[in-house]
């Protein structure tokens, strides 16, 4: 198997500057010994160009109604990176993409189901389904999942759009903080919501198969979308919007073990890793092992 890293240092879909030095942090961690570890061949594509947030305006265009700040830089980013992602899959190899924020989702989502119909499975402390007139901060990271399925005011931002991805082949887990507006909304979609409740009292084994089931079904391939976000800040701390009660080093870990033994791992993204919040690199070193893991590394 040939993993194709992919960076994309965006850091657009949220206020924390840093996040857009993740990718080099998880490369410094040891990604490509670590993913050679797991038994794959990686390469590595180097990172997609992007201006810096301070040489551009927010607000240069936003949609008709509500607020996504950066909302053209982020097109410019994903619409890049969808083409990256696409390639790569159509080379038979699969894309890791390395966040940046998560709007980068966004790209590697609408890449993913190019010619397709994939299913997602959404590791995330976050529901990131917000729409710009919903999101409480105008951040287009709380927003990727609502933007690739069309679910609110996306007018004009239909370049946003992931046809082959469909809201019964999403699920979440891990979910421990979500916008009033936002749980709604997640409650009458088709998606398949896992919380970190679930988790105590079902087990990290029978929610990640059950997710990995809803995500893999009927369709060509899984996109697994990882924000370190998901996993407990005291383990996780370089992260933009930590929340508390997240996930153990130990979850986590089988959680991607899991994920490793199914064969319809079609795309991966980790994302939200920010060196500048970080310790000692400490959320970039586990982003590292965690992809390792995801990709077969085993202890025996
Ligand atoms: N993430 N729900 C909040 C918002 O601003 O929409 C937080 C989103 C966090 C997004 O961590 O990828
Ligand atoms: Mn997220
Ligand atoms: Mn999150
Ligand atoms: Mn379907």
């Amino acid at each position: 198997m040939t993993v194709r890293i992919i960076g994309a240092p965006t850091d657009y879909g949220q206020d924390r500057r840093g996040v857009d030095m993740g990718p080099s942090a998880i490369r410094y961690a040891g990604l490509s010994d670590a993913l050679s570890s797991a038994g794959v061949d990686a390469a590595d594509a180097g990172d997609l160009t992007v201006p810096r947030a301070e040489e551009r305006n927010p607000d240069a265009r936003t949609p008709s109604t509500g607020t996504a700040k950066f909302l053209q830089e982020i097109e410019e980013v994903t619409t890049a990176l969808a083409d990256r992602v696409a390639d790569s899959v159509a080379a038979g190899e699969t894309p890791l993409v390395l966040g940046g924020d998560h709007s980068v989702a966004i790209g590697s989502l609408s890449g993913s189901a190019r010619d397709a119909e994939i299913g997602a499975v959404w590791f995330d402390a976050h529901g990131d389904y917000n729409t710009p007139s919903t999101s409480p901060s105008g951040n287009v990271h709380g927003m990727p999942l609502a933007a690739v399925l069309g679910h609110g005011d996306w007018e004009g931002v239909e370049w946003a759009n992931a046809p082959g991805l469909s809201e019964e082949n999403v699920a979440y887990v891990g979910l421990r903080a979500l916008d009033d507006s936002e749980r709604e909304a997640i409650r009458d979609s088709e998606m398949t919501a896992y919380t970190m409740s679930d988790i105590d009292e079902r087990g990290i084994t029978d929610v990640v198969g059950a997710a990995l089931t809803v995500a893999g079904d009927g369709v060509d391939g899984v996109h697994v979308s990882l924000d370190m976000d998901w996993l407990d800040p005291t383990i996780a701390p370089g992260v933009g919007t930590p929340v508390r009660g997240g996930v153990t080093y130990r979850e986590a870990h089988h959680a991607m073990e899991l994920v490793a033994e199914t064969d319809g791992v079609r795309s991966m993204e980790v994302v939200e890793v920010n060196p500048v919040l970080d310790e000692s690199n400490e959320t970039a070193e586990l982003a590292t092992e965690l992809v390792a893991s995801a990709f077969g590394k085993r202890i025996l």
